[in-house]
C-alpha cells in the first residue's frame, strides 16, 4: 500500500512503527506513553525546524488531542493520525481537527510530497501581472508592451519567461471572459503561473452553486458569463478550483500571493494561510465606512524572500522592506503594471477608462 504525504505532516501513530520503519527515519519518531509537557515542546521545537514528525503513542484523551492540534495548527502543519480499522475513532479524530485519518493495517510505504505551492526549483525569469479584474485591452497592451507577439491571435511566449497572475482575473472589469480563456490558456500551455485571489474565490463559490452576495463588482462577471456554454463555465471552474494561494519560486527566494503572506506562511498550506493570502490580514473589524479594516503586514515584514503582491490598488507601486505591492488599480481608470523578476523592472499601461468606481480616492 502506497501513501503520500506532505513533508510538513505531523503524524500521530496509534498503530505500530513497523508498519511503516523503512520510510522514516529513527529520528523523526518520538515514542512515548504519555503526552506530558516536555514532549509537546519537542514537537514544538520539531515543527519549529520543520521536520517531519511522527508520535508514536498507544492511546491519546480528549484534552491531549487538543493539546496536539494547538501545537500543530500553530505551525501549519498537516495533521495525520494512522490507526487501526475504528471506524469511531477516524469520526472523531476528523472532528477534532485532524487533517487525513488513514487506516493502516499493512506495510505502507510512505512517499513524501511537496505541497503544489512548493515551486522552489523554478527559477524563472518572470513577468508577474497583478489585479487585471476583467481588462482585456489593458492587458494586452501590457504583454505588447513588454514584448510579447501574437501570431493568428495567440500570444507567443517569451523564450526565457513564465507569466505569473497575483489572482483577482475577474469582476468589475468589462472582457472578464477574454482574460479567463487567455490566462487559463496560458496556464495549460504552462507559460504562466496563477493565483488565486479574493474576487476569484468568489466567483467559484457562485458557479459551483453556493449562495453569495452579487455585489462588488461579482455583477460584471455573472452577466457576461451567462450566455455561456455549460462547457466553458465547467472549465472555468476546474481552473478556479485548482489554483494555489501562493507560490514560492527560485530556491525561495520569490513568494507570490494575492494579499500578500508573511514569513511565517511561506511555502505551507492552511485555512488561516488561505485567509491571509486572499484577504490580507484583517482584524475582522469594519471602519466607519464599513470597509475591512487590515493590518499593513508589509511593515512589519522581515523576510528574506520577495513577496510579490496585489489586492490593495495604489496609484504607484508599493514597496517596503522585501514586499512590492503592485495593484495599481487598473479597473478603477490608473493603470496596469507588470514587475520583471529578477530585473526588477516596472513596465505599466494607462487604464482606457473607470470601469468601476472606487469608493476611495486612489493614493
Ligand atoms: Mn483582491
Amino acid at each position: 500500500m502506497y501513501l503520500n504525504l506532505y513533508e510538513l505532516s505531523f503524524v500521530v501513530s496509534y498503530v505500530d512503527t513497523s508498519f511503516f520503519i523503512n520510510d522514516v527515519e529513527l529520528s523523526s519518531i518520538i515514542y512515548t506513553n504519555t503526552l506530558s509537557n516536555d514532549v509537546i515542546k519537542d514537537i514544538n521545537t520539531r515543527l519549529g525546524k520543520s521536520e517531519f514528525c511522527v508520535l508514536q503513542i498507544s492511546t491519546l484523551e480528549d484534552k491531549d488531542v487538543e493539546k496536539i492540534n494547538k501545537v500543530v495548527k500553530k505551525h501549519d502543519y498537516k495533521l495525520i493520525a494512522f490507526i487501526n480499522n475504528d471506524v469511531s475513532l477516524k469520526k472523531k479524530l476528523l472532528k477534532a481537527g485532524f487533517d487525513d485519518v488513514f487506516t493502516i493495517d499493512e506495510k505502507v510505504k510512505i512517499n513524501k510530497i511537496k505541497l503544489s505551492c512548493d515551486l522552489k526549483d523554478v527559477k524563472g525569469n518572470f513577468d508577474i501581472i497583478g489585479d487585471i479584474h476583467g481588462c482585456y485591452d489593458e492587458l494586452i497592451d501590457l504583454l505588447i508592451k513588454a514584448g510579447y507577439t501574437f501570431k493568428d491571435g495567440e500570444l507567443e511566449p517569451l523564450n526565457d519567461r513564465k507569466l505569473i497572475f497575483l489572482g483577482d482575473l475577474v469582476d468589475r472589469g468589462n472582457k472578464i471572459k477574454e482574460v479567463l480563456e487567455l490566462v487559463m490558456k496560458l496556464v495549460n500551455k504552462k507559460v504562466a503561473y496563477c493565483i488565486m485571489g479574493n474576487h476569484d474565490d468568489k466567483l467559484l463559490r457562485y458557479l459551483k452553486g453556493n449562495n453569495v452576495k452579487i455585489i462588488h463588482g461579482l455583477e460584471s462577471s455573472v452577466e457576461q458569463l451567462s450566455n455561456e456554454s455549460k462547457e466553458f463555465i465547467d472549465s472555468v471552474i476546474d481552473f478556479l478550483s485548482e489554483l494555489p494561494v501562493q507560490y514560492v519560486f527560485d530556491e525561495g527566494r520569490l513568494v507570490v500571493a494575492h494579499a500578500g503572506l508573511k514569513e511565517d506562511y511561506h511555502g505551507k498550506e492552511s485555512k488561516r494561510i488561505r485567509k491571509f493570502a486572499l484577504y490580507g490580514d484583517i482584524t475582522g473589524e469594519t471602519d466607519e465606512e464599513g470597509f475591512p479594516i487590515r493590518r499593513d503586514w508589509a511593515l512589519n515584514y522581515k523576510g528574506k524572500a520577495l513577496v510579490v503582491y496585489g489586492h490593495t490598488p495604489y496609484l504607484e507601486i508599493r514597496s517596503y522592506n522585501n514586499t512590492i505591492n503592485i495593484d495599481t488599480g487598473c479597473v478603477f481608470g490608473n493603470k496596469l503594471t507588470m514587475l520583471r523578476y529578477p530585473e526588477l523592472e516596472i513596465i505599466d499601461v494607462d487604464a482606457n477608462k473607470v470601469y468601476y468606481e472606487h469608493k476611495r480616492k486612489l493614493v
